[in-house]
């Protein structure tokens, strides 16, 4: 069973990555800001609660967002392994994720950190945020407050999964496909 973690900064393409990864290893993909964001649309409380943080570039609480993880993986108990997406962006986070799998017998095999320059990052944002109506695309402050909330929040994992030697760079600029066989080959050399 393999148990991915893709991690990087805003925009760094871990949605993007994700669709390769899941298909080649036939793995379950759980985004939390996918999860919000269909929330959000079926205008659910969670939704509405994660629409107040999302909207100015804020990580949601820890609570809600672990609680709606733990739902998730535990709507697919035969599952050949998982992604997360975009979780998880906090130690708290990163913690409960060990404690939980382990009591479901599992852990995480490795986390792979998308490397991407901020400003590459930014120009991304602001395209998609042309078609996508995601407002916390749409302006540089709130680009930049969730840069700060991964330096600050979502950063001390790196040491967190460096120090279960579980952490692997890849780096996320280029082809999509080229950037696919990069994180295959990671994949498949480390597991
Ligand atoms: P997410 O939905 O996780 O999104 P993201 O960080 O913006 O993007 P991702 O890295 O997935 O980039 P993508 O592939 O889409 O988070 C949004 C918000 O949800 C957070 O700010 C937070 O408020 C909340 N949230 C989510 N999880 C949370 C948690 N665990 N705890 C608390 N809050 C949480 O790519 C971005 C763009 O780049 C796309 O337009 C894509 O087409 C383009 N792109 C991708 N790869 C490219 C490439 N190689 N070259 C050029 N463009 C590329």
């Amino acid at each position: 069973m393999i148990n991915l973690i893709l991690f990087g900064k805003p925009g760094s393409g871990k949605g993007t990555q994700s669709e390769f990864v899941k298909g080649k290893y036939d793995l379950i993909h759980i985004s939390t800001g996918d999860l919000f964001r269909n929330n959000i649309l079926n205008n659910t409380d969670l939704g509405l609660l994660a629409k107040s943080y999302m909207e100015k570039g804020d990580l949601v609480p820890d609570e809600v967002t672990i609680k709606m993880l733990e739902a998730e993986v535990n709507k697919h108990s035969n599952a050949n392994g998982f992604i997360f997406d975009g979780f998880p962006r906090t130690t708290v986070q990163a913690e409960i994720l060990d404690q939980f799998l382990s009591t479901l017998k599992l852990s995480i095999s490795m986390t792979i950190a998308l490397e991407v320059d901020e400003n590459l990052l930014i120009d991304r944002l602001i395209n998609r945020g042309k078609d996508s109506g995601r407002a916390d695309d749409q302006d540089r402050s709130k680009i930049q407050n969730r840069f700060e909330e991964y330096n600050n929040k979502t950063s001390p994992l790196i040491n967190y999964y460096k120090n279960q030697n579980k952490f692997f760079e890849v780096n996320g600029v280029g082809d999509v496909n080229e950037i696919s066989a990069r994180i295959f080959k990671t994949i498949d050399n480390n597991i």
